[in-house]
This record gives C-alpha cells, structure tokens and sequence, in this order.
C-alpha cells in the first residue's frame, strides 16, 4: 500500500499551461523618463492541475527601457525553457517552483509570471485566498497613486486633485530632467501636507547632487530609483548627502539586493514588485527580512489588468507593506478590466481584500478573448 498523502499536502502536478497575449489601450498614455506607453501588450498565463486553474499576469514591457525584459522575451523565455521544466512536474506547493527555474538566469518577470499562476493554483486547490496562503494579514490596504510626466504643470495639478478627492493616500509623480522642481513646488504650493514623492526611475546621477539637496525641501516621503539601474553604490553616496529616503525599485532582484543595499545605506526604503523579484516566494522572504529589519517595504505596479493587480493585492497583505503602495484601481489605466468586478478603491484610499478562495476576482474571458492576438497551449505527455 501506498503512503497516505500527509494532511493538507497537496500535489501539483501541471497537465497543461497556457499563454495568451493580450493588448489593453490605456486610458490615457503613461509617460515615465524612460519614454510614454499607450498600449499594454500583457501575457496571461494559465496553468491547469486535475481540477484546478490558476492564472498569472507578466509584468514585463513591451520596450526593454525599465527592465532587460519584453512581453517577447518573455514569451520566448516561458515558451521554450521555463514551461517544459514544469510540465508534467510533481510538486508538493507551489513554493517549490522556484527552485525548479533555479538554473535559469535572470528572466525574474518571465518566471513570476508562471510562479504567481502556480500560488493561485494552488490556493484554489486548497480553498482559500491567495493571501492567506502566503501569510498575508492585512484586510485592507492603503492605497497610493502614480502620476506619470504630464504636458503642463496645470495638467499635473488638475490629476493630483482628482486623485486626493478620490482618497489615495500618496501621491507619487514621475520625474525626468527638467521636469522635477517646478511641478514639486506647484503641488506644494496647492498640498502643502500631503504625502508625496517622486520617481525618477534612473534618470539622474551623482553630479546632480545639488538638485536633490534642493528637493530636500519639498519634505518629500521618498525619492524613487534617483541613480542607475543596477546601482547601489552610487546611491548610497547620495543617501548620505540628502536628508529625504531614498527608496529602490530597479536595483533590487531578490532579497541579497535588498539586504546589501539596505547594510550599504544605499536606501531606507523598497518597492517590491512580483515580476522584478519573480514572484511570490521572493517576496515572502523580502518582507520577512524587511519586517525584521525595520525597513518599510510597499508594492510597485507595472500598469497591471486585473489579474496582476489581484496579485498586487495579496502581496500587500504581508506585514512589511506598511506604506501605500502604487496599486490602485483599474479605471485608472483601463475601460475594461481583465477582472469582474474590477478593481476599486474605497473612500478611506484603501482597497478590500477579497475572501474567495485564489486571486478572489473572477477572470473576464470574454473581454480577454476580444483583447487576445496569440495564445499557445502546452500539454504534458506523461
Ligand atoms: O517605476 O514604478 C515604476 C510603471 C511602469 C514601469 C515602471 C513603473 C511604473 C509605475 C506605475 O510607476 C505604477 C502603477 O502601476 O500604477
Ligand atoms: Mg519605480
């Protein structure tokens, strides 16, 4: 006879993984310093495992200007090494997937992708919410905005106070050379207390000093990836010099950046993003050091659908993510959601954490397959 499963082991086995492209027009285009984005091209994961489905959002760009990665890479990366190591795989959780891509190097957006459709899997298999299975306690999470460089300062003013009367709890604006201390002193002027601070995402280096001394001023809660990408000697020069946090986003990948960089000083603060750190397991072991450490951790955004966002969601639930986070609600970026209902935001700034079991948002197929241009299915043999 065969041993008994333990209780509560749950075997994973992937019968079947599917990958769809979809493209979702934004709102509005979004423009950061590294360029304007006006359609999303996202990959939709779904894996199957005897009765239960899960799905994943790749957070990847369709340019590799914030990250080496593209919605291409990505496919390519899935397609032909990471789907055919999983297939067909036993696994007791899916906290086991990532040492099953452990061999392949860097692709973190590409493998999050598959990693967060596995968690859900397995939530759903279990029957309960995505956000218990990682150990998430919060119920209801403070929510921040992401402006992107707008054409004028009266444009920029007029988006800040929509969005303040919406509730957020935060402002972030994007900023790029040129485009940093006079959009700073217009809200200032308008908001004096409210919370906010900017991302530069690397658009800057150690010879603009004298700029960030100046944006001291502006008591702002943090500034976002100032320096270089892959940066974290250089900011922690910078850290030392202004009095205002800096906050990585770009420079860390797993919880050894975030450790080096928080015992260099490079940052007192971290976004943590799914795709960057390649998923959920990552992120777990970030906000367990982070929570330890005293480091405010949030989560960052990728323009998300719905089914990123609900991932986005889940993670904020963890006890590090003190800070209000970019997730915010979907009419922000799309007509239409990949997500019934869509994602929404309460009076108070904040977003209700769903109880159904998995992501807690039921997927739109039909708004997904008038969005889709490719899909490709994969089978296990065994
Ligand atoms: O640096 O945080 C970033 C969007 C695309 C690429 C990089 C970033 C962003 C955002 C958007 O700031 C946040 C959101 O999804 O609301
Ligand atoms: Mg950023």
């Amino acid at each position: 006879m065969g041993t008994p499963a333990k209780e509560g082991c749950i075997l994973i086995n992937i019968r079947s993984v599917q990958l769809r492209e979809i493209r979702l027009p934004l709102v509005h285009f979004f423009e950061t310093s590294f360029g304007r984005t006006y359609v999303r091209r996202i990959i939709l994961v779904r894996v199957e495992s005897g009765e239960n489905a899960g799905y994943g959002e790749c957070t990847a760009g369709e340019d590799p200007l914030y990250s080496s990665e593209t919605t291409d890479t990505a496919w390519h990366v899935l397609s032909d090494f990471l789907i055919p190591r999983l297939l067909g795989r036993d696994l007791e959780n899916a906290a086991e997937t990532a040492a099953v891509f452990g061999p392949i190097r860097g692709n973190r957006m590409a493998k999050a992708a598959l990693e967060t459709a596995l968690w859900e899997l397995e939530a759903r298999g279990r029957g309960v919410p995505l956000w218990k299975l990682i150990g998430g306690t919060l119920r209801e999470i403070p929510c921040g905005v992401s402006i992107g460089i707008q054409e004028s300062i009266d444009g920029l003013l007029e988006k800040v106070r929509s969005e303040v009367g919406e509730g957020y709890r935060r402002v972030k604006i994007k900023i790029k050379r040129g485009w940093e201390v006079e959009p700073l002193r217009a809200i200032r002027e308008e908001f004096p207390d409210l919370p906010l601070m900017v991302d530069a995402n690397s658009a800057f280096t150690l010879e603009d000093i004298t700029l960030f001394r100046r944006l001291d001023r502006f008591g702002l809660m943090m500034i976002e990836q100032p320096l270089a990408h892959d940066d974290i000697v250089d900011h922690a020069v910078l850290q030392r010099e202004i009095q205002t946090p800096i906050c990585l986003d770009e420079s860390i990948h797993h919880l050894d950046d975030a450790r080096k960089a928080f015992e260099m000083g490079s940052c007192r603060i971290i976004n943590v993003k799914l795709g960057r750190i390649g998923g959920f397991a990552e992120a777990v072991r970030i906000n367990q050091y982070c929570f330890l450490n005293r480091i405010p951790i949030w989560c960052g955004g990728m323009l998300e659908s719905g089914v990123g966002r609900a991932h986005n969601i889940a993670m904020s639930t963890l006890a590090g993510f003190v800070l209000p986070g970019d997730v915010s609600a979907s009419r922000r970026y799309y007509e239409e959601d990949t997500v019934i209902p869509p994602v929404t935001v309460t009076s108070r700034g904040t977003i209700m954490v769903p109880d159904d079991p998995g992501l807690g948002y039921a997927l739109d197929h039909e708004r997904i397959s008038r969005a889709t241009v490719r899909t490709r299915d994969f089978v296990s043999d065994s």
